[in-house]
């Protein structure tokens, strides 16, 4: 069975770096449909038609609309397989790996959005996370020994993980330490994240330029 054309809804600096990323690593062709979300129409001419929340990266494969970093990143790693980054529905890591990604959306985010907004998330049992430094503390632990999620096999949930834990740790919102910094080294110095960061700096630009016309 031939695989679906996937188009990227994209916009430079922002969560879709990571899915870019991942295209790249995977050798995935694609189609980038380039969004300035700094512009207040952006979504304007049907992107919301696509995904209501106007959020990137939303993908089209084939006619099929996927949204959200975690559901895009399974469904390319399953479907670019043979360049060998996700592990197989059968394979014993499968369940690790899931575990991870999905900690990201519904542990990750959560936590870094309550606290980047001093958003109270209440007592350690009734909230999603537990508590913002009880979250950090779990993934150190996923991240030790290292070097990726599932020891010496790396994975597209290590480049959602490192490009994520990039910005975070930019915007200071996840506390720098030696383990994250030499985690986000790993994935954001391979060739593929270190073209599409200038890539991005490049589409940023034009894009401010466009803007000031
Ligand atoms: N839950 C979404 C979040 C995506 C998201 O927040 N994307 C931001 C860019 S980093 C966005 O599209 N913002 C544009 C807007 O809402 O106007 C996911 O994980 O994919």
């Amino acid at each position: 069975m031939s695989k679906p054309h996937i188009t990227l809804y994209y916009a430079p600096q922002t969560r879709a770096t990571g899915t870019r990323i991942i295209l790249e690593e995977l050798g995935a062709p694609y189609d980038l449909h380039l969004l300035d979300i700094q512009d207040e129409h952006y979504a304007d001419a049907g992107f919301r038609e696509i995904n209501p929340l106007g959020k990137v990266p939303t993908i089209k494969a084939g006619d099929t609309v996927i949204t959200e970093q975690v559901a895009i990143t399974i469904y390319l790693g399953d479907y670019f397989a043979e360049a060998g980054l996700a592990p197989a529905i059968d394979d014993p890591d499968r369940g690790t790996y899931l575990r991870w990604l999905v900690f990201y959306a519904a542990c990750f985010e959560p936590a870094l959005m309550d606290k980047s907004t001093e958003h109270d998330p209440g007592p350690s049992d009734r909230s999603v996370y537990g508590t913002f430094d009880e979250m950090i503390s779990t993934l150190e632990q996923a991240l030790t020994p290292g070097p990726y999620l599932l020891g010496e096999r790396m994975t597209v949930a290590d480049i959602l993980w490192g490009t994520a834990l990039n910005w975070t740790m930019m915007f200071g919102l996840v506390p720098e330490n030696p383990l994250f910094r030499d985690y986000v080294q790993r994935i954001t110095s391979r060739p593929a994240a270190v073209r599409m960061q200038a890539e991005d700096e490049k589409l940023a630009a034009e894009q401010a330029a466009a803007r000031e016309q």
